[in-house]
C-alpha cells in the first residue's frame, strides 16, 4: 500500500492533517455563504497550506475527507458525490503546483485559474445540475457565479501568494514531513 511505501506517518502529520482537515469543515459549513447554487468559502486556505506541507496525493485525501466527514456531520442538502470529486481534484491541484515549490506569482496564478476553470465553472455547474436539474443554457443563473468567480479570483491569488511566502510554515516541512512525495 501507498502508506507503508513511503516510510512512516508520524504524530505530527497525523495531527496536522486533522486539523486542517476540521479547518476546511468549518470554513465549508460554517464561515461560508451559501444558497442552493452558490457558496462562497475561504476553504482553499487551509486546503492550500495542507497543499504545500503534504503534496498532491494527501491534499486530494484530506480534501475528499473533509467534504465527506462535513456533510456527515452537518448535513446541508442532498450529499451528492461529485463534490467529493471536486474536492479531491482541486486538493490535488494545490498539491501539484504548492508542494515543495517557491510560490510564485505566475505559480498560484494558474493553480488558481485551473481551480476556477475546472471546479467552479466546470464541475460544479455539472453537478448541480445533474442535483437540481438546472437549465444550464439559462444565462441568467450563470450570472451570480461568473461576477462571484471574477470578483474571488484576484482574491484568492492575494492570499494564497502571502499564504505561501509570509507564514513560516517551513519549519514543518523537514524532516519526516520531507519523505513524502
Ligand atoms: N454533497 C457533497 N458531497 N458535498 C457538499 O458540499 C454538498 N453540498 C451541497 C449538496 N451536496 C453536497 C449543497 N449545495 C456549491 C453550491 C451549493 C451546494 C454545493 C456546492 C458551490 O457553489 N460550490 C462551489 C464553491 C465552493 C467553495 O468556494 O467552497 C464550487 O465550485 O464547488
Amino acid at each position: 500500500m501507498l502508506v507503508l511505501k513511503k516510510k512512516r506517518i508520524d504524530a505530527r502529520t497525523i495531527t496536522l492533517m486533522s486539523l486542517l482537515i476540521a479547518l476546511m469543515v468549518v470554513f465549508t459549513r460554517f464561515i461560508s455563504f451559501e444558497t442552493q447554487f452558490l457558496r462562497i468559502s475561504l476553504t482553499f486556505v487551509p486546503e492550500s497550506l495542507m497543499g504545500i506541507l503534504f503534496g498532491p496525493f494527501w491534499t486530494g485525501i484530506g480534501s475528499a475527507v473533509a467534504d465527506t466527514v462535513g456533510m456527515l456531520l452537518f448535513p446541508k442538502g442532498p450529499y451528492f458525490p461529485g463534490f467529493t470529486l471536486n474536492a479531491f481534484i482541486s486538493g490535488a491541484i494545490y498539491g501539484f503546483f504548492y508542494y515543495k515549490k517557491e510560490l510564485t506569482w505566475k505559480r498560484v496564478f494558474t493553480a488558481t485559474l485551473l481551480v476556477t476553470v475546472i471546479i467552479h465553472l466546470f464541475l460544479t455547474p455539472l453537478w448541480l445540475g445533474l442535483m437540481y436539474g438546472v437549465n444550464l443554457s439559462n444565462i441568467a443563473w450563470w450570472i451570480p457565479r461568473i461576477l462571484k468567480n471574477i470578483i474571488f479570483f484576484p482574491i484568492q491569488v492575494v492570499a494564497t501568494y502571502y499564504l505561501g511566502n509570509k507564514v513560516p510554515y517551513k519549519q514543518f516541512l523537514n524532516k519526516s514531513l520531507a519523505n513524502y512525495k
